[in-house]
Formats: structure tokens, C-alpha cells, sequence
């Protein structure tokens, strides 16, 4: 960021701002990941909006690296108060420009999700001396939900369960405890709440569907025009700025590998980041000079 020409600074949070002059429109990501992640979710849109910003030289701007994105995005509540308008570039993380095949997509909106856990009780017992139907076995149940949340997905939206805790974990102890998490996703605010229902969770973090919208939208399909539209079903920073009421726009480069993402097979190839770079900086210009011009004359830099 130094490099760039802008001055650093951190919150108590440890988001990363770089900023020069006013700094009103932002870009920038998250730069943790999930365990055994790749190693563009996140990191693509911090690099690139460093490379842009040091193009733009002359240009007030502002370039943020999150932290804590995929714990449920705590980081980017900070910069909801600052901009005007936000640009976060990112991997697609799925295979719609690779079939396609287009190196860039433009984000109209973003997926609703809700995350959870469900606990199931049991009793603890002796592998070698209870008799299978004495057992009050809470794996079992849990399993079950398992597979129900997968086939609660079938007719739309997205469930996943990713986590499973085991109480006490050991090979020769029947199970007692098993703490399940639930992901579910849909496009639509009455389709999420289908899913919660059809699983039967309380959900206790939730963002809804989100879109895209105002100068940053309109830059991105200014400076792409024709560029393939789509919706994101993975959650970013921007879903939080842009449900804060700061217009928000995203850029997606193209996943290779079939878009394989949340693991280290993810990619994207080099003239695509290149290209994002170059669309980016012309994007940023071009909202923070439109921003200038609606700017009453005397409050003009
Ligand atoms: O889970 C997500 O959609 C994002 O990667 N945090
Ligand atoms: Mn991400
Ligand atoms: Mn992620």
C-alpha cells in the first residue's frame, strides 16, 4: 500500500486502510481464508486494488484488506461509515465465466445466508458392553439430520453441514453430545426462509440477498460493457457495505479448475488479474470523477 502512494493505517480490528487525500471510494477484500483454503479468495481483491490505486496516482481513493470475512464479515462493518462507494473484486468461486469463457463477470447481487448449529443429546456408554439397542447413541441422530439437510436442498437454495463436534470423541465411548453446523443459501429472502423452515434450525447469523447498485454498478458495466452478469452465491465484504446502504459493485475473475474454491485447487490465471486491474482502475476513476461532478462548485478539491 506504501508503494502505492497511500497512507496506512490499522483499526483496532486489524483491517488494513490505505488512503489518499478524501478517500470516499473504496476497493478491497478479505485476507483471511477458510483451513486449507486457496489462495485467491480474499487476496485477489486486496491486490488488486493496492495495483490500481498505484496507478491512479492522482486519484482520492481508498483501498481496504479485511480481516474475519468468512467468520461471519466482521471487518468490513468498519468501513460502511467511510465511503461513498465500494469495489470489491474477487474469484468467482464457481464455473459460470469458465463455461462461458470469459475472464470477467459483473456481480448483480448477492446470495442470502444463514448459519447455525443443532445439538443432539445422548448418552455416554461402553463400546465393548452396550448392546446396540440399549444405546441412546447421538451420532446416529445426528447423522440422519445430516442427509435431511442435504435432501431439505433438493428443490432450491443450498444447505450445507460442514462441522460436526462429537462428545466425548473417543473410539471406545458411544456418543452423548453431537453439535452439527448448518450453512444454508439462497438468492431470495422467501427462499431462504423455506429452506430454515424445511430443515428446521434457528439460525443465529444471517445476511440477506443483496444487491449491486448506483455509480460503482454503473461504472463497472460502463467500463465492460456486454460483460456477463451474474449472482453471487458465495457471501464477500461487499454484501455487508451494501446492506449498510453504501452503493457496492463487484467485479468476479474467472475461476479455473471448474471453479473449485475453499480449497487449495483454486485458480485464476494471470491475464485475468491482469485484466481485472486494468477494468478496476478505469472503474475507480470513473466514480470518484463522476463523484467530483455532482459535488456542488464550491466543494470541489
Ligand atoms: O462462505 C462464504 O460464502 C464466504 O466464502 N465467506
Ligand atoms: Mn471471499
Ligand atoms: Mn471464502
Amino acid at each position: 500500500m506504501q508503494e502505492a502512494g497511500l497512507e496506512v493505517s490499522r483499526d483496532e480490528a486489524g483491517n488494513l486502510f490505505g488512503r489518499r487525500g478524501a478517500a470516499c471510494v473504496w476497493s478491497g477484500s478479505h485476507l483471511d481464508t477458510v483451513p486449507n483454503g486457496g489462495r485467491f479468495d480474499g487476496a485477489l481483491g486486496v491486490v488488486v486494488a493496492i495495483e490500481a490505486a498505484g496507478r491512479l496516482r492522482d486519484t482520492e481513493l481508498g483501498v481496504v484488506a479485511f480481516r474475519a470475512e468468512e467468520t461471519g464479515p466482521m471487518g468490513s462493518r468498519r468501513l460502511a461509515e467511510l465511503p461513498d462507494a465500494f469495489v470489491e473484486v474477487h474469484i468467482e468461486q464457481g464455473p459460470v465465466l469458465e463455461l462461458l469463457g470469459e475472464p470477467l463477470g459483473i456481480v448483480t447481487g448477492i446470495a442470502g445466508q444463514v448459519r447455525g448449529t443443532v445439538t443432539f443429546e445422548g448418552r455416554a456408554a461402553h463400546a465393548g458392553t452396550t448392546p446396540i439397542d440399549e444405546r441412546a447413541d447421538a451420532l446416529i441422530e445426528a447423522a440422519k439430520f445430516v442427509l435431511h439437510v442435504r435432501e431439505s436442498a433438493r428443490d432450491g437454495g443450498l444447505a450445507t453441514v460442514g462441522a460436526l463436534e462429537v462428545v466425548p470423541g473417543a473410539t471406545n465411548v458411544v456418543p452423548e453430545r453431537v453439535t452439527v453446523s448448518v450453512d444454508v443459501r439462497a438468492p431470495t429472502a422467501d427462499g431462504l426462509e423455506k429452506l430454515i423452515e424445511a430443515i428446521g434450525f434457528e439460525p443465529t447469523w444471517r445476511q440477506d440477498p443483496i444487491g449491486m447498485s448506483g455509480p460503482p454498478l454503473e461504472a463497472l458495466r460502463a467500463v465492460l460493457p456486454g460483460a456477463p452478469e451474474l449472482v453471487s452465491g458465495a457471501g464477500h465484504d461487499a454484501m455487508v457495505l451494501a446492506a449498510a446502504g453504501v452503493p457496492t459493485a463487484m467485479l468476479f475473475v474467472r475461476s479455473l479448475n471448474g471453479g473449485a474454491s475453499h480449497s487449495p485447487n483454486e485458480l485464476s490465471s494471470a491475464e485475468d488479474i491482469a485484466l481485472a486491474v486494468d477494468v478496476l482502475t478505469e472503474a475507480l476513476a470513473l466514480v470518484e470523477a463522476n463523484r467530483l461532478s455532482a459535488l456542488p462548485e464550491h466543494e470541489r478539491p
